[in-house]
């Protein structure tokens, strides 16, 4: 019977009772120095604006959190640190509506922000905290941006760069999403001007060659993989016909060379001017002027009918002499190879519609297609291709190559579709980047112990829009005396882009402490690389790429002795609300703190975590929250229950006890959160039904919960079991308990014996699990390999499968 002295669960006075214990026992605060065994349990980098975090930025954290839990109970010295990125285009277009200075935006952004993750629980190492617009913090991004100066990968170029008209500044490459600004979904314009990019392509053989053994998601390593592009083929020169020009390109394919029967280049290619003849001027100029206002990204679109004009010039085939017309078309980009093609249109896609348009011959050099309606993109043999035709495609290409090459025709050449990284932008809210520029001497870095140039506070902050940073309006700080010969000369009035405050933060997390590095050799060889890294999958191009990209660079430096900032990613999914993805834009957001007021954060926490998989999220609704109140609930009873605790386990119970230690500890090491959190409540039924557990035992359930539920779990196994040893020991927390063991032996699973008949008659049995015996796929899966089955079987269509659970299979044949 249940005894009326029983308390009610009350979350919300439990939860916040244990935080501020925890916090001040500092259990979650490994000794970053000693730790014997250290676990860097890492989760990404939040942005947060002033609305603060929604249920989808909670579900990451507490995934994560869960993960590092584990580990803790499992013996490591886990060390889980969070911090703000704060700095950046995000915060200040934040600041920009509501019409308030960034810097006051932040410090209202960052006490929300911390007092939200503080009520969710989680296991933060709160003594490490950092924020990217922490001069403390910048000053060592700025020594980054200086060291790779140094190094020769930090420089200046005029180039066409990503201008998004609404955000008043580049974007790098992989800030542009289908043509769009990353931030805003405005339409980006192409635009030149003088830049400071980071030579992050000097890297693409070593990125692309590391994704072959780290151990990240599938999925994030084909978007790596895709966006280096790697391309192997051939450089070819095609001379011009009575000129002393010549047109180099890139080709993948120069086994079709034979089909080449016009020749493109873009319409930025200095060449459009040097080779267009007079009387085509005109027209060619009009052409490249609209031109040059689309972005690649629009000209390059798929299915885009293509559009170009003859420029009066011929250029000859090398391998068949062929006299052939040179066009300039938008579908050539001036960023790739060599910003020149060769038209195959038989064999290329773009080429035939070009050629269909233009009427442009049309040679046939690879056999085994259909060339009528659309090229052949495939292999094969080579034909009309002189000597060389016979010869498979590959092989042809190879040869075609080698002579041309002794003739200094053509090499063989690998390209990339990686860019150098744009890292300046001209807006306020940011890293002023560590350059003084004097008429005499240049560009000068800033002398380290002049760091950090300090943002100066400005009224006027707000992007001017001209292509330059609101910084140069502030006269008296752009007015420095140059390192190098001490005469006149300005600052840098761009900032750095806020992908490099957030591709090196891991680096500082154990090193917030240190003031004269920017991160501590001894601490770094301890704690790095992140064990576990645990993100968002949209992420797979930028952060992950930039990051990676630094670390390798630090290698260089001799900063450090790996080259690969984290041993494992592994990317989860996304909340839903309605079906949509939940996001601020869309309107959908559910905010933690009613959830959390109404429920408690343990609540919350599972609820998120059994939604679905953590690799693929789920869907938001408040009628799933109820039933994992109520579980919890049912656990806070059941605890304090005299019949279901008792001095030994009923014997019901043992085995199934022991297979859910075995299960939960599995599945938390794959992140399945949700199967790991359905097998408890099933035992908690089975609880209820079957026995009682031994104190120990119920203890040990505790502890199976505890990743998931933290405040419940310890409230239980501290208060109400009585486990809790005084808080002078400093093991007095459920968290700081080992994960319990099973015992092998008595989890062994039942077996029963399954009958297979072919059309009624007994032909053979299995041995099956019980737990699998009633599971009609796996049966009939074993039934049919069955010896003596699949002989009776063999060669037959079935025509009619009769199952019975546990006991028989029938195949009517
Ligand atoms: C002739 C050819 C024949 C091509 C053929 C393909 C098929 P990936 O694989 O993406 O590296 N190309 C080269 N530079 C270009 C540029 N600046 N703008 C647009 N297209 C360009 O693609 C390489 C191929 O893309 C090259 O091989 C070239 O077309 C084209 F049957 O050359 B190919
Ligand atoms: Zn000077």
């Amino acid at each position: 019977m249940e005894k009326s002295s029983k308390r009610n669960y009350r979350p919300w006075e439990i939860e916040p009772k244990w935080q501020k214990i925890w916090q001040e026992k500092k259990i979650f605060q490994p000794d970053l120095k000693r730790a014997k065994k250290p676990f860097y349990n890492l989760m990404m980098f939040p942005y947060p604006s002033g609305e603060g975090l929604h249920v989808g930025n909670m579900y990451a954290f507490t995934g994560a959190d869960i993960y590092g839990r584990f580990k803790r109970m499992q013996g490591f010295s886990v060390f889980e640190p969070i911090g703000l990125d704060g700095f950046g285009i995000h915060s200040e277009n934040y600041a920009i509506k509501l019409g308030r200075h960034p810097r006051d935006v932040a410090k209202e952004t960052e006490k929300n922000f911390y007092r939200q993750l503080e009520a969710i629980g989680n296991a933060y190492a709160w003594e490490n905290i950092l924020e990217t617009y922490n001069p403390d913090y910048y000053k060592w991004t700025q020594w980054i941006f200086i060291q790779m100066f140094k190094h020769g990968l930090a420089y200046r170029a005029k180039a066409p760069v990503n201008w998004c008209p609404s955000c008043k500044t580049v974007l790098a490459d992989e800030q542009v999403i289908s043509g769009r600004c990353e931030r805003c979904s405005t339409e980006v314009e192409p635009k030149k001007l003088e830049q400071w990019f980071f030579k992050i392509t000097a890297y693409a053989e070593k990125l692309l060659k590391n994704l072959e053994w780290i151990d990240w998601s599938e999925r994030v390593k084909i978007g790596q993989r895709n966006w280096i592009g790697r391309s192997e083929g051939a450089l070819i020169k095609f001379s011009i016909f009575n000129s002393q020009f010549s047109i180099e390109t890139f080709t993948t394919r120069p086994d079709t060379l034979f089909g080449a029967t016009f020749m493109v280049l873009a319409p930025e290619n200095s060449l459009v001017e040097k080779l267009t003849a007079k009387k085509y001027q005109k027209e060619v100029g009009g052409y490249v002027k609209a031109a040059i206002k689309k972005t690649e990204i629009q000209r390059i679109a798929e299915g885009r009918v293509k559009t170009g004009v003859f420029i009066g010039s011929y250029c000859i085939n090398p391998a068949n002499k062929q006299k052939i017309p040179v066009w300039v078309a938008d579908y050539v980009v001036t960023s790739y190879g060599t910003g020149a093609i060769m038209g195959v249109p038989a064999h290329d896609q773009r080429d035939f519609e070009f050629a269909k348009k233009y009427n442009l011959p049309i040679i046939e050099v690879i056999s085994g297609g259909e060339i009528e309606k659309q090229a052949y993109e495939g292999r094969g043999k080579l034909v009309n291709s002189g000597k060389y035709s016979e010869l498979d495609c590959l092989e042809g290409g190879q040869e075609i190559v080698k002579d041309l090459k002794k003739k200094n025709l053509a090499e063989f050449k690998t390209t990339y579709k990686l860019r150098d990284w744009c890292v300046s932008r001209q807006r306020y809210w940011g890293p002023p980047i560590p350059m003084i520029y004097c008429q005499k001497c240049g560009w000068q870095p800033v002398p380290e112990k002049d760091l950090p140039v300090k943002l100066p506070y400005l009224s006027d902050w707000k992007p001017l829009g001209t292509g330059v940073s609101p910084l140069a309006q502030c006269k008296s700080w752009v007015k420095v005396a140059c390192p190098e010969c001490g005469g006149a000369a300005r600052r840098e009035t761009d900032v750095s882009d806020t992908f490099l405050d957030s591709a090196w933060y891991f680096f500082r997390y154990p090193s917030t402490r240190s003031g004269q590095v920017p991160f501590d050799p001894e601490i770094t060889k301890k704690w790095l690389p992140v064990d576990v890294y645990i993100g968002g999958p949209e992420h797979t191009v930028l952060h992950l790429m930039y990051s990676r990209f630094i670390t390798m660079a630090f290698k260089d430096f001799g900063l450090i002795d790996f080259e690969e900032p984290y041993k494992k990613f592994f990317a989860h999914g996304f909340i839903t609300k309605d079906g949509a993805k939940m996001s601020k834009s869309k309107g959908n957001v559910v905010i933690p703190d009613e959830y959390i007021r109404k429920f408690g954060a343990d609540t919350l926490r599972m609820y998120l975590m059994f939604m679905g998989p953590f690799n693929q999220g789920g869907d938001f609704t408040d009628t799933g929250i109820g039933g994992i109140y109520r579980f919890l609930g049912r656990v806070w009873h059941i605890c304090q229950s005299s019949q279901k605790i008792s001095k030994s386990t009923s014997s019901e119970l043992v085995a199934e006890f022991h297979r859910l230690i075995k299960k939960v500890g599995e599945d938390i090491e794959l992140l399945k959160y949700n199967t790991a959190i359905a097998a408890m409540m099933e035992f908690l039924n089975s609880w209820s039904q079957k026995g009682s557990l031994s104190k120990k035992d119920a203890s040990d359930f505790l502890k199976l919960l505890t990743p998931f539920a933290p405040h419940i779990s310890e409230e239980l196994w501290c208060e109400v079991l009585g486990n809790k040893q005084s808080f002078s020991s400093n093991k007095f927390s459920v968290h700081q308990q080992p994960w319990p063991k099973y015992d092998p032996k008595l989890i062994k699973e039942e077996m029963v014996t399954i009958v297979i008949q072919v059309n009624g008659k007994v032909r053979g049995q299995i041995e099956i699990s019980s737990q699998a015996s009633g599971v009609r796929r796996q049966v009939e899966n074993l039934a049919k390999k069955e010896k003596n089955v699949a002989k009776y079987l063999a060669g037959k269509k079935i025509k009619k499968t009769i199952f019975v659970p546990g006991r028989l299979i029938n195949f009517v044949v």
